[in-house]
């Protein structure tokens, strides 16, 4: 069997979303997740120009050889738009050996370690009063884990917080939006946000939140200490992760668990957190980390020290990466949750797919390979539109952490 053709596809329901999809000589293809929130053309180009050519003609059931081709042969390693490229491959060709073989991805992997994936969702609210009422409709719904988010008095705008009734997205249309930030007023404020939950509806439910980088250690360490009362499942992105062992200075203070990596594209972004247990979940996803074939290594390598997954799974993600997501995290032994956002009808219209949600779980269903598809006329009816996340300043203007 050998590639015939490669194709991008670019297309905006919603949210742009960026699919490569692969076909075979015999007629099967397969579909992969390229969307870099905010970088999408640079990913399409990447790919159309430098990598879909070197794809024709090759045997598509050389996954890991095509892999390494990729990540060796390009020569400069690395970096979020190289890594989404080669993800946007590995997924397609792990699809296309499902659809081969007629398999779904997850027994390709290795078979289910259980019965259905556990899946967080968002609860957000402008003040704690509807941050509690989103967080109550996420009971109501079944979800065992829920992370929450919500406005800091005194604060103009702050991350994670819907600016209407609809789902939340990031990026802006047009200018790159800013946002202002006070760690000080969001370190006085947050504790009463958690405490206010667990008095309300106690502790039989995982609480999350992810504080996006946007401290320094030493304050994540003081975050973490204090909130160690409200047990929270864990604390995500306390503090930017380019330097690892920064986060020693957490560890020594305080243990509420913490979450790193939907920003890493490779294990080496996170080796030492892994290897000096500096983390107790990786939040690298298959669309950001090199694919299937990568995050395996990095899941197999986080296991030997007792870190599990905890896969980023945004609405800024596709589809695509979402189901091969879940076949992902019906087999890993070492899986802790699964971030699932939702996404808009007219996203879920553009791509067909097998998973199924019930009350809390998710399931990536029985379709050979990783069960979603893409819909190209739907598609084409929503044109590539520029969007961009925001950044965010100090109070003094300093451009920070958003
Ligand atoms: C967030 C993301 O879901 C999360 O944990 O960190 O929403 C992140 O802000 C976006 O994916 C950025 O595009
Ligand atoms: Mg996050």
């Amino acid at each position: 069997m050998k590639i015939v053709r490669a194709d991008v596809i670019v297309t905006c329901p919603g949210r742009n979303f960026v699919t490569l999809k692969i076909v075979t000589d015999e007629g099967v293809h397969g579909i992969g997740d390229a969307t870099l929130n905010g970088r999408e053309l640079a990913v399409a180009s990447y790919l159309k120009d430098h990598v879909c050519p070197l794809l024709i003609g090759r045997d598509p059931g050389c996954i890991e050889d095509t892999w390494q081709y990729l990540y060796k042969g390009a020569y400069w390693r690395r970096g979020p738009v190289t890594m989404t490229a080669i993800a946007a491959v590995d997924m397609a060709l792990w699809d296309i050996l499902g659809k081969v073989t007629g398999m779904p991805l997850y027994k390709l992997l290795g078979g289910a370690s259980r019965e259905s994936v556990m899946v967080y969702g968002h609860a957000t609210g402008r003040d704690i009063p509807e941050a509690l009422d989103r967080y109550a409709e996420h009971i109501e719904a079944g979800y065992q884990a829920i992370r929450i988010q919500c406005g800091v008095p005194n604060m103009r705008s702050v991350y994670g917080v819907s600016k209407g009734s609809g789902m939340y997205e990031p990026a802006t249309k047009g200018a790159v939006e800013e946002q202002s930030w006070s760690s000080e007023k969001y370190l006085d404020f947050v504790p009463k946000l958690f405490e206010a939950v667990r008095d309300k509806f106690g502790f039989d439910t995982h609480l999350l939140h992810d504080v996006h980088h946007r401290l320094t250690p030493i304050e994540a360490a003081r975050l973490g200490k204090s909130i160690e009362p409200y047990r929270l499942f864990w604390m995500e992105d306390p503090t930017p992760a380019e330097n690892q062992a920064g986060f020693r200075l957490i560890r020594e203070h305080t243990v509420t668990p913490i979450a790193v990596g939907e920003v890493f594209n490779s294990i080496w972004d996170c080796k030492q957190l892994i290897e000096e247990q500096l983390i107790d979940y990786i939040r690298a996803t298959l669309t950001h980390a090199g694919g299937i074939t990568h995050l395996r290594r990095i899941a197999d390598f986080a296991s030997l020290y007792q870190v599990r997954t905890g896969c980023h799974g945004p609405s800024d993600l596709s589809p695509v990466c979402m189901g091969a997501a879940l076949h992902f995290d019906l087999w890993v032994p070492n899986f802790g949750v699964q971030e699932y956002m939702g996404f808009p009808q007219e996203a879920l219209d553009v791509f067909p797919h097998a998973w199924r949600f019930e009350r809390g779980t998710m399931h990536p269903g029985e379709a050979p390979g990783h069960g979603v598809d893409i819909d190209e006329a739907a598609a084409a009816r929503y044109p590539y539109d520029p969007a961009y996340l925001p950044v965010a300043r100090l109070e003094d203007g300093t451009l920070w952490n958003w």
